[in-house]
Formats: structure tokens, sequence, C-alpha cells
């Protein structure tokens, strides 16, 4: 396959050429080699839960050695998929809400409390008492409340209680209001061992329960703690793609999930003494960028470039100018210990929890973490001599993030008047037809960055406000569309007219992964102002994600879908279309019971018309189109009309 046809990404078509060239690997040769891959696996029919498997379904053997059948194979392969997801974004929210508490009792000296607005909020949504408090004691209480949302005996997710009434009503009903995330994860793997559940419905009710307790949970708390201690992002510049990599200064990639390590990576090159050190070695600085949602993360909160998203991980080392890859957890290719071998760039782990064999270790624990991350830093300087032959793709592009929940609000309302208002009012005038989340992964079996752009591109010009999240964001910096500038002249006149109006883009990137949560929120908040319905499911909102690659995307999907909300997915990439029942109910019964649902689509174009259609059917059922209709006959009614 010809570079061009991997990636749409010019930076990256450029490092792929040159990487064939010079006999290296990447994933996208690795596909290759994995080429056919098993049809079986694919469609989510293949069981090895048990030992008297592993069992796969045929027509021949429709069955597999305990009886189970194909539905209840796949339903129990989509559980299994969804809790790991569950399980790496939660995990990830415990290491925070644990370096939070730690911080509030000043066992992690270099963590402050950056954002004290926000942590008295949440203090008074948990119930923590402030009056004549200190800072830390509060915190304290927060961090005690949010580390036990994880493994709670009793009762459900906190955070749940910002959903709407009527979809808290609905997870009631059915008995999917999330309890402790481990709890939902275990339950996960318990009922989908060999002989337990085996009513595909009763398994994907499951399903719905164990993502609820990440989107609503896990993730969420994630979010709102990161936010506490690094600070609420706000709308700031950066810049995005390969470009941002210096060839006269020492380069260091932040790779990964968690801030705790990237924060302090950060603040430690920027530290004088590191400085000067970097000086004397003949480099004209310290360069940090990110790679996945680590970088999302900085830039967002400090408009720290961003080298690129998932696939441009083992390409950015293949630039010859990268003295250091400090990695932590999540999305991390083994295979960048191959490519690091080839040139002088050291690779680093710094997490128990995910060492890679034959790759140096530094643990970074939060009591010593700002001195861990300066070794970190020295050791990059150091290895800034070792540098050979250096090739920079001359691609960047400025973009804009820092899309909180909180500064959608102010944006939107002003600082004083912070409301949603003004956004429910131009949805409910049709100037914008609605909103859709572009979020997830870049997988080699897509054209790298494509589907993701394509989508943005078709939506915003049909008047479609875009909320951005993952790999996707960077794949839209990386084409200009988080660049306010270029993003409005491609945008509908109704969305321009308002996003000129209020000072905002039309696309909206507001972070990682775990930061769905804030899509969560945001779509919550337009309920509880007004004029849109009473539940998430009545709003002109869908999601998509044509390139998922990681478990944690069908997570997100599912917790969209159990949220009420529309979830696309690319057909060859969801593994569940070996069951015909199981389709069948994800596709389209699910939304009887949830109001949301599942499609899958590939064309990134028919995908957006999809998401259109349904954005269109819910502004009808809202009985908002209504104007609009009407304008087309009545000529008196058109001039009272017009805004
Ligand atoms: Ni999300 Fe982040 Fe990227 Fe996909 Fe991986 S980096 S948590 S999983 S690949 S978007
Ligand atoms: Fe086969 Fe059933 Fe065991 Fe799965 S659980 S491997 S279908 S026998």
């Amino acid at each position: 396959m010809e570079p061009k046809e991997r990636s749409s990404n010019k930076a990256s078509q450029e490092m792929i050429g040159r990487m064939a060239e010079a006999g290296q690997q990447n994933a996208w040769d690795r596909l290759e080699a994995q080429s056919p891959q098993c049809g079986f696996g694919k469609q989510g029919i293949c069981c090895r839960i048990c030992s008297m498997g592993p069992c796969r379904t045929t027509k021949k053997a429709p069955l597999g050695v305990c009886g189970a059948d194909v539905d209840t194979i796949v339903a129990r392969n989509f559980l299994r998929a969804i809790a790991a997801g569950v399980s790496a974004h939660s995990d990830h929210g415990r290491t925070v809400a644990e370096v939070f508490l730690a911080t509030a009792k000043g066992e992690a000296p270099d963590y402050k409390f950056k954002d004290t607005t926000k942590l008295y909020k949440l203090a008074e949504e948990l119930g923590v008492k402030t009056k004549d408090r200190q800072i830390n004691e509060i915190a304290e209480d927060i961090g005690k409340i949010a580390l036990a949302e994880f493994g709670k005996p009793e009762g459900t997710q906190l955070m749940a209680r910002r959903a709407p009434k009527s979809r808290q009503e609905i997870w009631k009903k059915l008995g999917i209001t999330p309890r402790a995330v481990d709890r939902e994860v275990t339950e996960s793997l318990h009922r989908s061992t060999m002989g337990v559940d085996q009513d595909y419905k009763n398994i994907i009710k499951h399903a719905s329960r164990v993502a609820l307790a990440d989107g609503w949970g896990g993730a969420m708390l994630a979010t709102e703690l990161q936010d506490v201690l690094f600070g609420t992002p706000y709308p700031g510049r950066g810049e995005v793609n390969m470009g941002v990599i210096k060839s006269d200064q020492v380069n260091i990639i932040v790779h990964g999930h968690e801030p705790i390590l990237s924060e302090m990576i950060a603040a430690a090159s920027q530290d004088s003494e590191m400085l000067a050190y970097a000086e004397k070695a003949g480099s004209k600085g310290i360069n940090v960028a990110g790679t996945c949602c680590t970088a999302n993360e900085l830039l967002m909160r400090h408009g720290i470039p961003i080298a690129g998203n998932f696939l441009d991980q083992e390409l950015v080392i293949a630039t010859g100018a990268i003295e250091l890859m400090a990695v932590d957890v999540q999305c991390i290719m083994q295979g960048l210990t191959t490519v690091a071998q080839c040139y002088h760039t050291k690779l680093i782990t710094t997490t128990d929890k995910a060492k890679i064999h034959g790759v140096e270790h530094i643990p970074m624990d939060e009591a010593t973490a700002l001195t861990t991350a300066k070794k970190l830093v020295k050791m990059a300087i150091d290895n800034y001599k070792n540098r050979g032959d250096v090739y920079i793709p001359n691609e960047k592009k400025p973009a804009v993030g820092g899309f909180s929940f909180e500064s959608i609000n102010y944006m939107l309302g002003g600082r004083f008047r912070a409301s949603f208002r003004p956004l429910n009012d131009n949805i409910i005038n049709g100037r914008i037809r609605g909103i859709a989340g572009i979020v997830g992964c870049t997988n080699p079996k897509v054209q790298q960055d494509f589907t993701h752009t394509t989508l943005v591109r078709e939506l915003i010009k049909r008047d479609v406000l875009v909320l951005t999240t993952g790999c996707a964001t960077i794949a839209c910096g990386k084409q200009g569309l988080t660049n306010p500038k270029e993003a409005l002249e491609l945008a509908g006149p109704g969305l321009r007219e308002v996003c000129e109006t209020v000072g905002m883009p039309p696309v909206l990137a507001c972070g990682s992964c775990v930061d769905n949560s804030r899509l969560l929120v945001s779509c919550a908040e337009i309920v509880r102002e007004g004029g849109l319905g009473d539940d998430l499911s009545a709003l002109p909102v869908a999601g998509a994600c044509l390139e998922s690659v990681s478990e944690k995307a069908i997570a997100i999907g599912q917790y969209f879908v159990a949220s009420g909300l529309l979830v696309i997915f690319a057909k060859e990439i969801l593994p569940v279309l070996g069951s015909e029942n199981v389709c069948n109910y994800l596709f389209n019964d699910i939304e009887k019971d949830l109001g949301g649902r599942w499609a899958v689509e590939s064309d990134p174009v028919k995908a957006a018309e999809m998401m259109l259609q349904h954005i269109e059917a819910k502004r009808d059922a809202l009985g908002i189109n209504v104007k609009k209709e009407r304008k087309l006959y009545d000529m008196e009614e058109r001039r009272a009309l017009t805004v």
C-alpha cells in the first residue's frame, strides 16, 4: 500500500515513505503481515473463554462445546471488550484520585490544586462541608469520596446524578444505574465466564451498566479531578503535526494518557537549571510535545504542541530528532521499541502497570514526581549529542484547544452570566442544526485521519456544531479544522454566524478520551437549560468514531448509547456482525429501551448523512422544524419569522 493510501496526513505519508526506504516496520506493515486477519474474530464469533474451546460458530457447528450460541458468544465478547475499556479509563481515574488525595494530605509536594473554584463546586456537589475549612481539608474529603467511587460496597455512582432526571429514571427502571466501577467490571467478567449469562439482551444490558460506570463515573471523575489539580482548560493556542518537532532543540515526547506524568515533564522542561543545562549541551531549548491523549491534555491546559496521534507514535521517532519518549499507560505500541533501536531515542516506561520488555523503566511516583521528571529531562539532554541524521516533515497547523464544559459555558454567556442559553436558542431557531461528537482513534485499516476530518467537514458545512476528543481531535488539528479561522470558512452560514457572534470556533477541541465526559455534561446542561426536550435522547445530537482501535472506544460508544444518543462505528471494525440478533438489538431495538442506538457505516460522507438525518428527525420530534416547513408555503408566516 502506498503511503498516500495509508494516511491522509502529509507528514505521516512522508515518514511512512522514509521508514519503508530504511526498511523499518510500522503498524501498517504489521497489518499487512497479519493479513488476511481471522474472519471469526472480526465478526466476534470466536470464543476462548474456557478450555473446552476455543470454539467458533459456523453453519456446520453453530454451537460451542458448552452449547453457547452465536448470540451469546458475540454479546459476551462485546461485554468483555467494554469492561476492559472501562477498566482502562477508570483505572486512570483512580490514579488521579490517588494523586489528588496525596496532594491534599501533603504527600505529593509537586502537585497543587490549580482550580480552587472548581474544587469548591465539586465539594458542594459531593456534600463536603467548606465553611471554615482549609482547601486541603476539603480536598481530602473530596479525594476520599472520589476514590470510594471505584470500589464502594454499596450505592450508585455519584456523578450519575448529573444526568437529567428522566435519564436517571430510565436507568433505574432498567436496573442499570451504575454502581462502583470495580463491581461493574468484576460482574462483567463473571457474567461472561462459561455457563453464566446466556441471554444476549441481558448481557448487553450489563454492557450498558458497566459503560455508564465509566462515562458517568470513572472517566468523569478523572476529568473533574484533573481540572482541579492541573487547571480547568480554557481556549488557548497551540500547534499540531510533526513540524512541531524542533531540529535545534532537545525534543521530548510524552506519550500515553495520564497528565500526572506529562504535567511534571512539562514543568521540569521549563526549569531554569534544566534550560541552562540544555544550552550547555548545544541545544537552543527543550521542546516537549505530545502524542495521543496525554498530548490533548497538555494542549488543552498549556498550549503545548501535539506531534501526532495514535498511528504517528512510531513515525515521530523515525524523524531521528527525538531524544526521549516517556510513556505511561494505554495505546503505547510495543513496536516503538524496534523503531527506537534504529535511532538514538531513549524510550522510557514510567508506571509499574505498564512495562515493556527490554525498555528502561523509571517509575514515577507522586512523592518525588518533579525529581523524576527532571531526571528524565536530563537524560534527554544528555542524549542530544547522540543524534544522527534528522528529517522533520515541515507540516504543522495552528490549533485552538481548551473547550471544557466551563469554558463553553463562559464563552456562550460571558463570565458573569455563564449559560448555555445562546446555544439552545440557536439550535431551536435552526442556525445550528445540532451537535456531533467526533471521537476516537486512528486505525491502520482505515486511511489515517480521513474519516474524522471528512465527517467534520461534512457536518460543519451543514451547520452542525462539532465537539471532538481523542485522536480524532488531533486528526482535525493536523488539517486546520481546530483552527477557528480555517474552520469558519468551511462552516455553513448559520453555524458561522453564531460562532462569529459568540467568538467560538465551529469545531471544539474538548480534550482526551476520558474528557468525553465533558460532552455528556454539556448535553445534560442543554437539557437543563430547556426548550429541547427533557431527556438526552430528545436532543439533536449524534456521535461517530469510524477509526476505532481500542476497547475504550467501544466503552465510550456504549455509554453514549446508554445515555440516549446515536453512535456510528465503521462496519468492518465493530466486532458484532456475526450475530444477526445482537446486530438487530444494537442497531434497532435497543432504542426502545434506552433511546439511543448503534449504527455501522464506513463511508464518512454516508455516516455524516446518517447523523444529519438523525439530527433532523430529532428536530422534527421536538417540533422545532415547524417554522422552516411553513416558510415554504406561507408568505405571511415567512415575513413574521424572518430573523
Ligand atoms: Ni482514546 Fe487515547 Fe487515541 Fe484511541 Fe488511544 S490515544 S484514550 S483509545 S488511540 S483515541
Ligand atoms: Fe467454547 Fe463455551 Fe468454552 Fe466458549 S465458553 S470456549 S463457547 S465451550
